[in-house]
């Protein structure tokens, strides 16, 4: 039953590669998304849907976190390639309706690929698998909701589990948090657990909170952006604006990255004539083609070369442990900062000088640096170079953590976390919610305790967690051994195939649509809190929003009469509490009501203040582990491809990088495949070896050569996922190290 995700109908067969591009977006980028979005909801629907991406007045885009311009700043077109795709995935035409489930058994569906899953379209009416059944059936929301109480009432409140992705709003959010805590648990894993946990925690501790420190008028103001370890031309194209911006006021871009991304050295921005014609404009001026797992050695080197250039008085004023940093950093090594970065010294004293020349630097960082076992030590370390140069709450300057899902920040800040949020006396006085003590379970926690039989209950608010978990076959059977699992989803994916004795599937609105109860609001990657309106009519009538189904299932779990009862007909009702518990949304109403929203207070962006224990912001030692690699071993990283959205599959093709028609591909360097023996579009297994013994294996990759770090492979996720031991985690974060795993490349015979 619990297998590797099927490859059965991956197309592969029509796999094909070409040299990766040089340049990212521009028209040809616009028009393969309009082309997407046409497929998916026909021409009128396409350009009144996309006209409305981001606008104020319009919703925002589902795509990624990255923030819009102010209103007068923006554009009509606001949207990205990929944000047009992501649109259209939500708004396409097409529907899973209870006839197909019908006639799909569960089985059949968890044969089929992740990309076969998500084309099917909008999940139409609430479902159910029963205990003796292999298909989902209608079942009416009355019935969804009683069968859930029952079963979450019969067990201590410990042994559920609510999973949550970055889509939610904060109001659907909060409401979530509170129903979780108020029935008794902290229990609240969600997709930061596996994406940038590891900078909440870093930056938590060295600058006592958890969030990025600039805004979007900083970027355009910088001198010198560092971009580490992220793919904003697939990932955040609107952030190649803000480059590009930053860019034409002069300031200099370097990118640090194993591979040479298309969007980082060449942007044709579709809103300039330039980028309709000619070359577009050089985004990165120096790229650092590093190994991966080489950041925390390359910041430590410049760290080492920027001490005689410190900001004596920034640092007497607002830091502590600067004596035992410089200490620590007075000597490197260069020959281990060499083989470990794989950089040559001059290059990096070439970056240290530019940073030693700036008086306004930001470092932007996605998930390159969040995904692997040093990934804390690591973010403190790029913490340690800004400080000592000052470059924190100064215009211009700071840590750009770049989030991924579209609210994921939001949804932390109204207490998506596994432990008690820090205002939880004040919910206790505003709704009664008594929150436990405990430290609940994070994703992988929650995997561990499924698999082991001390959870039975799995509720998801979103995403997809059978596919973006680590160890896929773990996970799946963790997932399966459960008594109920309840998935509030817009779209079919993995999770739905891999029932628990028990199954709902619970169809909720998505952000593109019409919500009786009024708007919603989200938080972006830089703080700012704004509204977002969905205006297209709902996939189906039978559909709730999320906040509805929370409100609901709340009511039927704990009784009728709680305070939140009555929140489903009125986000405005969820706001007015969310203002009296959670601190910076005083007047939060009246501040969304305005076409800009607000930006949350962050002490270190507005008046170098630091909530850490001596009110100071830290430097950190931190210490440079040396990766050898057994002979013949490759350390992969999984990434996205520039048609996929996390889990959801848009199409085969990875444009910038040349490959088409398949994505079971693994991208090695010309001198790994000659010292390997491999020859480039041969096939392989790929095989991951990590200390517990066991061999995981991803079998039928074509080996793809291309001009990444040597010493490095890179695969997609999810399909990579099978390879990455649920035990293998971030220090600190217990975030999975989906970046940073060990394999051999084992040659099959077609
Ligand atoms: N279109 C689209 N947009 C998205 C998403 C999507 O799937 N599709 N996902 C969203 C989400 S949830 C997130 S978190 C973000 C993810 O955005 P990214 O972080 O850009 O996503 P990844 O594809 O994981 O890319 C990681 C980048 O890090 C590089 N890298 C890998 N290992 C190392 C290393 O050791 N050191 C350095 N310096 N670099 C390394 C890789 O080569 C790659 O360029 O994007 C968000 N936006
Ligand atoms: N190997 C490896 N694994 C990784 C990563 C990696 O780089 N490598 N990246 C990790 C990261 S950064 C992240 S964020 C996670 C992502 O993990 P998740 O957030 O769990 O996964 P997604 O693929 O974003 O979830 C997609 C599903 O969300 C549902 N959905 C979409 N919109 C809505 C909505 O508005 N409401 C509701 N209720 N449901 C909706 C749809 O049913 C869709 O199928 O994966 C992680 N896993
Ligand atoms: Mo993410």
């Amino acid at each position: 039953m619990v297998k590797n995700a099927p490859t059965d109908d991956l197309g592969d067969r029509d796999l094909h590669v070409a040299p990766p591009k040089k340049a990212a977006a521009g028209v040809p980028g616009v028009l393969h998304g309009l082309a997407a979005a046409q497929q998916q909801m026909g021409v009128r629907r396409s350009a009144l849907t996309l006209l409305k991406v981001n606008q104020a007045g319009g919703f925002d885009c589902p795509g990624c976190a990255w923030p819009e311009p102010a209103p007068n700043d923006r554009s009509h077109f606001e949207f990205c390639e990929n944000g047009a795709k992501a649109v259209a995935e939500e708004a396409t035409l097409r529907r899973v309706t209870p006839e197909f489930f019908a006639r799909h058994s569960i089985s059949d569906l968890a044969g089929r690929s992740d990309y076969w899953l998500g084309q099917q379209g909008r999940l139409t009416a609430p479902v159910v698998k029963r205990a003796d059944s292999d298909h989902y059936a209608p079942i009416s929301w009355d019935d969804a909701f009683a069968l859930i109480a029952e079963r979450m009432r019969a067990v201590e409140p410990d042994r559920s589990v609510f999973y949550t992705s970055g889509r939610t709003s904060n109001e659907a959010a909060f409401a979530y948090q509170a129903f979780a805590r108020a029935y008794g648990t902290n229990n609240l894993p969600d997709c930061s657990n596996m994406c940038h946990e590891s900078s909440g925690v870093a930056l938590m501790e060295t600058i006592g909170i958890g969030k990025g420190s600039v805004t979007l008028e900083d970027v355009h103001r910088a001198k010198l952006i560092v971009v580490v370890g992220q793919n904003p031309g697939t990932n955040h194209p609107r952030m190649l604006t803000a480059l590009e911006k930053a860019k034409k006021a002069g300031a200099t871009i370097v990118a640090v990255n194993p591979l040479p991304e298309a969007g980082l050295l060449r942007f044709k921005n579709p809103q300039h004539p330039d980028g309709v014609v000619g070359r577009g404009t050089a985004l990165a001026d120096h790229y650092l083609q590093i190994r991966v797992g080489g950041d925390l050695a390359l910041f430590a080197a410049l760290g080492h070369l920027l001490l005689p250039h410190a900001d004596t008085g920034f640092i007497e004023a607002h830091t502590s442990g600067f004596e035992e940093y410089a200490r620590a950093r007075a000597t490197v090594d260069w020959a281990v900062i060499e083989t470990q970065t794989g950089l040559a010294r001059a290059q990096i004293e070439e970056v240290a000088a530019l940073m030693a020349a700036s008086d306004a630097t930001i470092v932007c960082w996605a998930m390159g640096l969040t995904q692997r076992s040093d990934s804390v030590p690591t973010i403190r370390e790029v913490v340690n170079v800004q400080l000592l140069r000052g470059m924190v709450g100064k215009p211009g300057a700071g840590l750009c953590p770049v989030r991924g899902h579209s609210n994921v920040q939001g949804d932390r800040t109204m207490g998506i976390i596994e432990r008690p949020p820090p205002w939880a006396g004040n919910l206790t006085r505003e709704l009664g919610v008594e929150v436990p003590g405990t430290h609940g379970y994070d994703v992988v926690e929650a995997i561990r305790a499924m698999r082991d039989g001390r959870a039975s209950i799995f509720m998801a608010l979103g995403g997809n967690f059978a596919a973006a978990a680590p160890d896929t076959d773990v996970t799946l059977a963790a997932l399966a051994s459960c008594d109920l699992t309840v998935h509030v989803s817009t779209k079919l994916n993995r999770t739905h195939t891999t029932p628990g004795r028990v199954s709902l599937i619970l169809p909720c609105l998505g952000r593109t649509e019409r919500d009786p109860a009024g708007f919603v609001t989200v938080e972006d990657s830089m703080s700012a809190v704004h509204a977002s309106v969905g205006r297209l009519a709902p996939a189906s009538p039978d559909l709730l929003s999320e906040l509805a189904i929370i409100s609901r299932l709340a009511r039927a779990v704990l009784g009728a009469d709680l305070p939140w009862a009555r929140w489903e007909e009125s986000y405005p009702a969820v706001r007015e509490v969310i203002a009296k518990v959670v601190p910076g949304f005083d007047d939060y109403e009246a501040k969304v009501a305005t076409r800009e929203g607000f930006t949350l207070p962050h002490g270190p962006r507005d008046s170098r203040e630091f909530a850490t224990p001596d009110g100071r912001a830290r430097f950190t030692v931190n210490t440079i582990v040396e990766r050898t690699l057994p002979p013949g071993r490759l350390l992969l990283q999984t990434m996205r491809s520039h048609d996929q959205y996390n889990t959801t599959i848009y199409g085969l093709d990875d444009r910038y990088r040349g490959i088409s028609g398949g994505r079971r591909v693994v991208f090695v360097s010309a001198t790994d495949l000659a010292s390997l023996g491999l020859a480039d579009g041969s096939m392989v297994d790929i095989v991951s070896e990590w200390r517990d013994g066991v061999e995981r294996r991803a079998p039928g990759f074509r080996v793809v050569e291309y001009p990444i770090a040597a010493g490095c492979a890179g695969a997609y996720f999810p399909e990579a996922n099978v390879l990455v031991p649920l035990d293998s985690t971030a220090e600190l974060s217990n975030t999975p190290t989906s970046k940073e795993i060990v394999v051999r490349l084992e040659p099959v015979t077609a």
